[in-house]
């Protein structure tokens, strides 16, 4: 949550306070002055600042209104006054704002922001699988863009695909675009999976859970379709580096994303969501934790929890979350750069996914 402060020294004095086991204190000196000029900026423009758990703790920990993860953030936004927000974070999280509050201005600091899950499928994706698996529901993850969202169902986010899943009277489902994700839900369902992808040519494939390439003709046989797309930072996780951990620090707890693979998954002792991770760490009695997600986020948990010891492996930053800085976001202040715009009813059609995501749960 943004501090409040007045001026730089008082700004500096506060992030001390707040970051001086995880953030270098040459750096702290460099960013109050810049913290400072956005918060005194954006309550003159009257603009809501929504910061992603991923932002790095300098921005993190000073200038958001809200902090959390990319659906809290939308859906919370969209229930206050302000006209304009501005979302520290990737692409299709700001546009999941807009798709919320299409009377706001929504801006997104930074010039592309994107992800490699949502890159990995597009609406065309998205209408060859429905050919291909005709009358089959499309859930689709909230790491997609808008245009997928709208030619889906449902919308999900990492802590309710399991419920929504269970909550579609079908036997089948595309479940798109995360391979992991998609097969860590059907793990924890105990449904069957395959996993569609597409050819440089362009061509469709379709590969069972193992890989192997299935015939062009659909069997029937499996309850889930997954996609072959993966978060370039998740997919980094090795059961080697839990194994390490263990072997170096007896006792260690560890916690990752089900954005990892299923093997990592299985060998660690908890995975969810970023806002379940925070909590997670928040509520438990255990001192030692090895966070495997992305590298920030670890800095924002071990700033919130001063009393443990929190390993991360800190290599792995999203490059993609690593675009929104403080300097852009004051620019973005000054000049409302980067507008979000949405076509209206592309707008509308993303909504309803959204919608009846909202009202299976949360
Ligand atoms: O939806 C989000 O914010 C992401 C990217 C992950 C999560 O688990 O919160
Ligand atoms: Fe996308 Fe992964 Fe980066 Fe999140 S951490 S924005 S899922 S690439």
């Amino acid at each position: 949550m943004a501090i409040e402060a007045v001026g730089t020294a008082e700004t500096l004095s506060k992030m001390r306070a707040l970051l001086s086991h995880v953030v270098p204190d040459a750096e702290l000196q460099i960013k109050a002055e810049l913290v400072a000029e956005i918060n005194a900026l954006k309550k003159e423009r009257n603009a809501l600042i929504l910061g992603h758990n991923y932002m790095e703790p300098a921005l993190f920990h000073t200038v958001p209104d809200l902090v959390g993860d990319s659906l809290g953030l939308a859906r919370e936004a969209a229930r206050t006054h302000y006209d304009t927000i501005i979302f520290c974070g990737v692409r299709f999280m700001a546009e999941t704002a807009k798709i919320l509050s299409p009377d706001k201005t929504v801006l997104l600091p930074a010039k592309e922001a994107g992800c490699s899950l949502a890159a990995s499928i597009t609406a065309d994706d998205v209408r060859a699988l429905k050919e291909r698996f005709p009358g089959v529901p499309v859930v689709v993850y909230v790491n997609t863009y808008a245009e997928v969202k709208a030619e889906a169902d449902y919308c999900c986010t990492s802590s309710n695909a399991v419920e929504i899943i269970q909550s579609l009277k079908s036997d089948r489902v595309l479940f798109l675009p995360d391979e992991y994700l998609a097969k860590n839900v059907a793990e924890e369902t105990g449904k069957t999976i395959i996993v569609a992808g597409k050819e440089d040519s362009g061509a469709l494939t379709v590969k069972d859970a193992g890989g192997a390439p299935l015939p062009a003709h659909d069997n029937g046989e499996s309850d889930l379709i997954g996609w072959h797309g993966r978060c370039e930072v998740h997919e980094q996780f090795t059961v080697e580096d839990i194994t390490n951990a263990r072997a170096q620090f007896p006792g260690i707890e560890v916690i990752t994303h089900p954005e990892s693979s299923p093997e990592v998954v299985a060998a660690a002792d908890y995975s969810g969501s970023t806002t379940r991770m925070v909590q997670y760490v928040k509520d438990s009695p255990k001192k030692h934790f090895l966070i495997l997600t992305e590298c920030s986020m670890g800095d924002n948990i071990i700033a919130e929890n001063p009393e443990k010891e929190i390993a991360r492996i800190c290599s792995v930053r999203c490059p993609h979350m690593n675009e929104i800085t403080l300097e852009d976001l004051l620019l973005s202040l000054r000049e409302n750069v980067t507008e979000i715009e949405l076509e209206e009813s592309l707008r509308k059609r993303a909504l309803t996914s959204v919608e009846r995501m909202i009202a299976v749960g949360r």
